[in-house]
């Protein structure tokens, strides 16, 4: 690494840092750095008598509590946030004049910050909704902002709908329910309404709105932006990030069950793996489109409610975003981190995509109202590695001491400084498109096809995936009390989609069948929209397995499978009735992670049930143990079981699937229950167990679908 890349690297955190918290010796202070001699009484007219008003720690210390918050982003307000960097695979230099995109030997340090959209702050990580994920680099030529979702396409068209969609879609105002969900009248009503929202609707049905980990999703940038290189040439762009695990989505019931188990769940996923070095990696990609091309597709380029099918418009590989470090102060780095598309770096440039033409007003805006202020660019987090020249003073809460009298351009008494500067010096230029137009309230005609490419999705999903679509519509519309929105949603929307998906959507929601409709036919078909067909990863690596055992497991077998699941970058937790120590057969030892009441099944990818006759004789008689094992099954996840472990599968609903008796010499590996008897070979086991664990969620095990609460 050379000096310049490494000084990049580690000037954030070293400015992040520049404040040291309570070093070894130090004395409690107040504010104003007086040291403090007593905190736990307040100073009184005597032992029994009032606090006094000259107290001025307590006054102090009771202040700044009252004012320790902000308040929260009125929509993306729950987020999880990490530093790393980026760096180019290669020079895009022929395409854009971006500096950290042309050096592939130069990391960019960037923060980026994941979130839900509807809850409140405090709400549950797992609920069904859109991600944010945004990116903040930190890039030689200033801050550039890349605020997308896991979602590549949006509910509207304009940017004018979005304070009546976050209306529709947050707690109704009269009585503040329900949290974090989009199952309610309002929401679906004002959808019912906007059949521009289709395609994203069948977003938030799928998979994808459940996403496992933060570290298993992919990003988008949703709207078409442009880069120009240095001769001045424009192509349009879409972002994407592709997370090299792979995407990987949790079943609704788990989702229910984990919210209340453990409602950071996300967060702590992130917060772990990389504490543990397994540091979230996205390749950053994109999609391009040459002017002279710009109307050359069936759906306008522009129109942020459709993608660009990568069989029309292949993904180029730009670099890799790794995650690396945890913020050190939640507030000061995740809450505070102030995003803003127009955040941009020469070579990146808008469109006139109605909706990110909204955006570009409302981030500022709502960083006034979040900090009270315009000197929000001075906090840590968000002050850009470039330096900042201007002539911008003063305001509430102003961190930069400005010298000198000259405040204003053009002046000669400081020397004509700060200059601007041309594009060959670095300066940013607007893109001179062509703009000509009368002034009119109106879309262009291919922003109204709004149900082609929502087709496109149905039909590009995976049966199982269709058929957890269509139970996400029953809990979302059987959550809605007016039976009109009902209608209008299976009449007027899904049946504009599909007739097939309005049919099975009415019957679970007491709507009378739909007419035939076939109105809607689209030609493409897009199989990276589904996670089945393209953008899943058969991986063991940084996949949580639960070990279940209990006192006289057997140790050495169990060894043998732990051993091949570190290998392929796995972890595993010992689970058991009790913390503890646990003694096996043979007088070894092994500590339970986790007891029964600290954990749950939802929290782990698998389950593997140690052998030892003892050991399986005392899980057989806890409801909790049996439970776990149930529970995975249900939810399509692998299932382990060695020697009397299989036992414990027995006892349990696992049918369906064949397995190894106890007492055989084989090993029987069937859609994801994979067993060994006491004869059989435990490398081979470990061999399948392995398999099994990489193909994470088995529905060949339930082709019915009657047993996985989807
Ligand atoms: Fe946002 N959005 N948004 N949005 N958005 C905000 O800005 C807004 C949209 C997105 O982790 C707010 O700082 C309007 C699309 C993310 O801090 C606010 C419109 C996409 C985040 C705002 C949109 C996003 C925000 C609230 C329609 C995906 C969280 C707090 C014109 C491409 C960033 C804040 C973080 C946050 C406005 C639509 C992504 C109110 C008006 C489309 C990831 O300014």
């Amino acid at each position: 690494m050379d000096d310049k890349t490494r000084s990049n690297e580690t000037a954030k955190s070293e400015a992040l840092d520049a404040h040291t918290e309570n070093p070894d010796g130090s004395h409690l202070t107040t504010n104003h750095g007086v040291k403090v001699s007593h905190t736990d009484d307040s100073l009184k007219a005597g032992p029994r008598g009032p606090t006094l008003m000259e107290d001025f720690h307590f006054r102090e210390k009771m202040t700044h509590f009252d004012h320790e918050r902000i308040p929260e982003r009125v929509v993306h307000a729950r987020g999880s946030g990490a530093h790393g960097y980026f760096q180019p695979y290669e020079s895009m230099e022929q395409f854009t004049r971006a500096g950290f995109l042309s050096d592939p030997s130069k990391k960019t340090p960037v923060f980026v910050r994941f979130s839900t959209v509807v809850g409140f702050r405090g709400s549950a990580d797992t609920v069904r909704d859109v991600r944010g994920f945004a990116t903040k680099f930190y890039t030689d030529e200033g801050i550039f902002d890349l605020v997308g979702n896991n979602m590549p396409v949006f509910f509207i068209q304009d940017g004018i709908k979005f304070p009546d969609l976050v209306h529709a879609i947050k707690p109704e105002p009269d009585n503040e329910m329900p949290q974090a969900s989009a199952a309610h009248d309002t929401f679906w009503d004002f959808i019912s309404l906007m059949p521009e929202s289709a395609h994203m609707i069948m977003w938030v049905l799928s998979d994808r709105a459940l996403p496992r980990s933060y570290r298993m999703m992919d990003g988008f940038g949703v709207h078409t932006f442009r880069w120009i290189n240095a001769e001045g040439k424009a192509r349009f762009i879409k972002w994407h990030w592709r997370s090299t695990l792979g995407n990987a989505a949790l079943v609704w019931d788990e989702t229910q069950k984990t919210a209340g188990k453990d409602p950071d769940f996300n967060r702590r996923d992130l917060w772990e793996n990389i504490e543990m070095g397994n540091y979230p990696e996205y390749e950053l990609c994109v999609q391009m489109i040459e002017e002279d091309q710009e109307h050359d597709f069936d759906f306008d380029i522009l129109d942020p409610t459709k993608i660009w099918p990568e069989s029309e418009v292949p993904l180029k590989k730009v670099g890799k975003m790794v995650l690396n470090r945890n913020p050190q102060n939640f507030f000061s780095e995740t809450e505070q981190v102030a995003f803003h598309p127009g955040h941009v770096v020469p070579g990146i440039d808008f469109t006139n995509d109605p909706l990110l033409q909204g955006r570009l007003f409302s981030y500022i805006d709502t960083q006034l109202n979040r900090f009270g202020g315009a000197n929000f660019n001075e906090v840590p987090i968000n002050r850009p590695l470039a330096d900042v020249h201007n002539n911008q003073r003063d305001g509430f809460m102003r961190q930069t001491i400005n010298r000198g009298k000259v405040s204003y351009f053009p002046n000669s008494l400081g020397g004509g400084c700060p200059m601007t500067a041309g594009a060959d010096a670095g300066g940013f230029e607007h893109y001179m498109e062509k703009v000509d137009g009368r002034k009119v309230r109106d879309r262009s005609e291919k922003f109204r096809d709004f149900f082609s490419q929502a087709n496109m999705f149905w039909h590009s999903l995976a049966d199982h995936e269709q058929d957890r679509l269509v139970s996400a519509a029953h809990f979302e519309l059987g959550k809605v009390m007016t039976m009109e929105v009902r209608e209008r949603m299976v009449y007027e929307f899904f049946n504009r989609i599909d007739h097939d998906l309005a049919v099975r959507v009415a019957k679970g929601i007491a709507v009378e069948p739909p007419e035939k409709d076939e109105s809607t036919k689209s030609r493409y078909r897009a199989p990276e929209v589904s996670v089945e067909h393209e953008s899943r990863k058969d991986t063991v690596a940084t996949r949580k397995v639960a070990i279940l055992a209990d006192q006289g497991y057997d140790h050495k077998r169990l060894e043998k499978v732990k051993e091949k699941l570190m290998e392929g970058g796995a972890s595993a937790e010992v689970v058991s009735m009790f913390l503890g120590t646990l003694k096996s057969t043979d007088g070894k030892e092994m500590e339970a992670d986790k007891s029964h009441v600290t954990s749950a099944s939802v929290m782990y990818d698998a389950v593997l049930v140690a052998g030892g006759k003892e050991a399986v004789r005392a899980m057989k008689s806890q409801g909790d143990a049996v439970g776990f094992v149930n529970e995975t099954f249900r939810h399509a996840k692998t299932v382990g079981a060695i020697d009397h472990g299989v036992e414990l599968v027995e006892e349990g609903e696992a049918k369906g699937a064949k397995y190894a008796s106890a007492d055989s010499d084989g090993v029987v590996a069937d859609k994801g229950l994979v067993t060994v008897g006491q004869g059989g070979d435990i490398d081979e086991f470990a061999d399948e167990f392995v398999k099994a664990l990489a193909r994470y969620r088995h529905w060949d095990r339930d082709p019915e679908r009657k047993m996985v609460p989807a």
